[in-house]
């Protein structure tokens, strides 16, 4: 999955490179600094000696010495100083000098930390929104897979406000279905054993009905499956295959495992993942997923989320999967 929100610490990670949320001296500090050369050894500080400074919003690289990491960069994120001085331009620059850097080092995967949200003061919640939504920008147009390193809990415990419409949707649905009447389950089972609701040949089926000869002939006549289904909306869309896996979050290697095997049986999320890409209005979200066997549940939490933002229209997935890493569910992608 191109974009993935992680827990851990950044030091530990194998990837290209790791973005170092620095000080303009570029001689260390505390925090992820701090630790950064504190895992690297010093002949990181000693290489920052000869970049003479950074500015805030700019971003220098180094080689990662006694790191798993090949390359550190190091960019200065800003002090926050009440969000009226140019902070949230300053972060956006930060994080896209420290993308080009990675681009033109030819680095696949590169890990962040949350910048300016320790020491230098930025809000949090903001702090994340910035970072997801500027790296999410880049990774429409490039190939590349980024983790954002989060290291406390208290970082990605999002601003209750800005979520406070989805907790009540979620409870609103998720405490109904846990809290039917055993009168009413019991209801609903019957009714779903009775085959109420289910197309009539569904339902002779169920019933045992069906010949052999006539099981055979349906095999044959399946109907469109998911990946017919996902390849003619993309066509009716009018966009490329591209602009569709990259906004669904998806890898070109899983899409064209996809497009290449008509019976491919996705993951719920990458079904999901393809809806939200795809802009579907919530009934065809609905019959997408059921191409691939799967159903909105209002027992799970994860449905329940990307339900709600569907049902709002709102496709941008990297808020999406926001939500999701905020209610400790998985994430929306490959
Ligand atoms: N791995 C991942 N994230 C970490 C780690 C780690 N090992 N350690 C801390 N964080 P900060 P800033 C998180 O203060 O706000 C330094 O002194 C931390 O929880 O490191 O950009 C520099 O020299 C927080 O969410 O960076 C500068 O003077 C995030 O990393 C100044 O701090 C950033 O916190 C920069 O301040």
């Amino acid at each position: 999955m191109p974009l993935q929100i992680v827990r851990n610490d950044i030091t530990t990670m194998k990837v290209d490179a790791i973005v170092n949320a620095a000080n303009e001296s570029l001689l260390g500090g505390g925090g992820v600094d701090g630790a950064i050369h504190r895992a690297a050894g010093p002949d990181l500080l000693a290489e920052c000696r000869t970049l003479h400074g950074c500015q805030t919003g700019q971003a220098k690289i180094t080689k990662g010495y006694r790191l798993p990491a090949r390359y550190v960069i190091h960019t200065v994120g800003p002090v926050w100083r009440g969000g009226q001085q140019g902070e949230r331009e300053l972060l956006i620059s930060a994080y896209r000098s420290s993308l080009e850097l990675a681009l033109a080092h030819r680095c696949e995967t590169v890990a962040f930390p949350l910048i300016s949200s320790g020491v230098y003061g930025y809000p949090k919640d903001q702090a994340l929104k910035v970072a997801v939504d500027t790296i999410g920008d880049f990774l429409l147009a490039h190939d590349m897979t980024v983790y954002l390193v989060i290291f406390d809990r208290a970082a990605y415990a999002i601003g209750e406000k800005l979520f406070a419409d989805i907790a009540a949707w979620i409870d609103d649905r998720y405490v109904d279905a846990h809290t039917d009447s055993r009168e009413t389950q019991y209801r609903r089972a019957m009714s779903a054993q009775s085959g109420v609701g289910m197309p009539a040949s569904c339902a002779a089926a169920e019933a045992g009905e069906d010949t052999f000869e006539q099981l055979i002939a349906r095999l044959n006549q399946l109907d469109e499956s998911f990946s017919q289904m996902l390849l003619r909306k993309i066509d009716e869309r009018g966009i490329t295959d591209a602009q569709c896996y990259k906004k669904a979050n998806i890898d070109r290697k899983l899409f064209s495992k996809i497009r290449s095997d008509v019976h491919y049986k996705p993951s719920k999320p990458t079904a999901l993942a393809f809806a939200v890409a795809l802009e579907l209005p919530l009934e065809e979200a609905r019959d997408l997923l059921g191409k691939a066997g799967y159903a909105f549940s209002h027992a799970s939490k994860f449905d329940v989320i990307v339900e709600y933002f569907i049902a709002h229209r709102n496709y941008d997935i990297f808020e999406i999967n926001e939500a999701l890493f905020a209610f400790d569910q998985s994430l929306l992608g490959g």
